[in-house]
């Protein structure tokens, strides 16, 4: 079995590529990424070095790059998780989001069809279907949700799934789709809540939280995500889009103090600035399908995940530090110095 998983060296495929040689020691698995400012080749080090995977560096959108990788190595599967991630960045820019997250998908979906690639999965967002009202904690969102988005990011994800539903109905292309939570756990970028906050507590910097910190995420620690995938890729239905979540809902404002508290700091670091653009209210999954047809139910609890997070974030500081030292410096200045 050879596996293409796209976006290998950012937070979530990395963490996938892992559970896979893990997992499936008898798999190849080959890392397409263009290494964007969020892909890190440190972040594979461990696996480089090993005879079933292999890093290719090439964009998504390059159709040659594409076609030619998959004709050396005819993969059986295709995981689709390149893409511009980070909604706050899709909002100041939008032209790269619709490039790598549409075009990119079709160009793929395009080599699939061409050297007939058994399953193309499509790793899509909770976001795709807007969000909640956080005075509703009744409604939940299915796979039946209308799609309804609210950034540029939400906008572009949302077409990625629609342009792979349509190429299962029109082509007969046996894809896939998974719709997860917010994750979190080890390579997360650190400009996201998470990674961000821990990072700028343990240098004793301002904890920037939008609004009032009052918006609800449903937190995932990313090795269930990447299980999940996995048990869609061995068990799922072609043509069906699975939502994953673990009915982890919490306020922003919360997991920022739970992490103060872990790391010993005070509150006084938290800094309430200017909110996030048409920023969305709560997200909550309804995981009822992939539990009833696949039997995924997640297995970290929040209280152990985030334990553990902030355990490697303290164990690798220098994997965060080198990021937050390079020219991810400009983006901080720009996106928090006069909010
Ligand atoms: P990330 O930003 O950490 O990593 C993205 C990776 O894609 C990077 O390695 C980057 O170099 C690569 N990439 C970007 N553009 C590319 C291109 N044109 N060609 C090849 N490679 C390219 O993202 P992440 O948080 O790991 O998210 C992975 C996927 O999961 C995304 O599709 C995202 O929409 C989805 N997702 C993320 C979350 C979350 O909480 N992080 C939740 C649900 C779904
Ligand atoms: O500095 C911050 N302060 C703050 O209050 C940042 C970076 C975020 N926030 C808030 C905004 C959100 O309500 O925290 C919440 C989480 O923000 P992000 O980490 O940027 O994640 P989110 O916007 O929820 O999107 C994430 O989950 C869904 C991923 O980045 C997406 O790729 C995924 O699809």
């Amino acid at each position: 079995m050879t596996v293409i998983v796209t976006g290998g060296a950012g937070f979530i495929g990395s963490n996938f590529i892992f559970y896979t040689l893990k997992n499936h020691p008898g798999y190849r698995v080959i890392c397409l990424d263009k290494l964007t400012y969020a892909g890190n080749l440190s972040t594979l080090k461990d696996v480089m070095d090993k005879p079933n995977f292999k890093f290719v560096k090439a964009d998504i959108c390059d159709r040659e790059a594409v076609y030619a990788l998959f004709e050396s190595e005819k993969p059986d599967v295709v995981v689709n998780f390149a893409a511009e991630s980070h909604v706050d960045r899709s909002i100041e820019s939008p032209d790269v989001f619709l490039r790598t997250n549409i075009i990119g998908a079709s160009v793929l979906m395009d080599a699939c069809r061409k050297f007939d690639t058994e399953r193309f999965h499509q790793v899509s967002t909770d976001e795709v279907y807007g969000d909640l009202p956080i005075d509703r904690p009744d409604l939940f969102f299915t796979e039946e949700t209308l799609l309804h988005t609210s950034s540029p990011y939400s906008s572009s994800k949302a077409s990625a799934d629609l342009l792979a539903l349509a190429y299962h109905r029109t082509y007969g292309l046996p894809v896939t789709i998974s719709r997860c939570s917010n994750n979190y756990g080890p390579y997360h970028f650190p400009e996201k809540l998470i990674p961000l906050m821990i990072a700028n507590a343990l240098n004793d910097k301002p904890l920037p939280v939008y609004g009032r910190g009052e918006n609800i995420r449903d937190w995932l620690y990313v090795e269930d995500h990447c299980k999940a995938i996995d048990l869609i890729l061995q068990k799922g239905r072609v043509g069906e889009v699975y939502n994953i979540g673990g009915h982890n809902e919490m306020r922003n404002i919360d997991i920022v103090k739970i992490i103060l508290k872990e790391l010993g700091k005070p509150e006084s670091l938290i800094t309430f600035v200017a909110d996030r653009k048409g920023h969305d209210l709560r997200y909550a999954i309804d995981p009822a399908k992939i539990h009833g047809e696949l039997g995924w139910l997640p297995e970290t609890k929040f209280a152990d995940g985030i334990k553990k997070t902030i355990k490697w974030y303290l164990e690798n500081r220098s994997w965060w530090e080198e990021i937050i030292s390079g020219e991810y410096t400009d983006y901080y200045d720009k996106m928090y110095s006069n909010r």
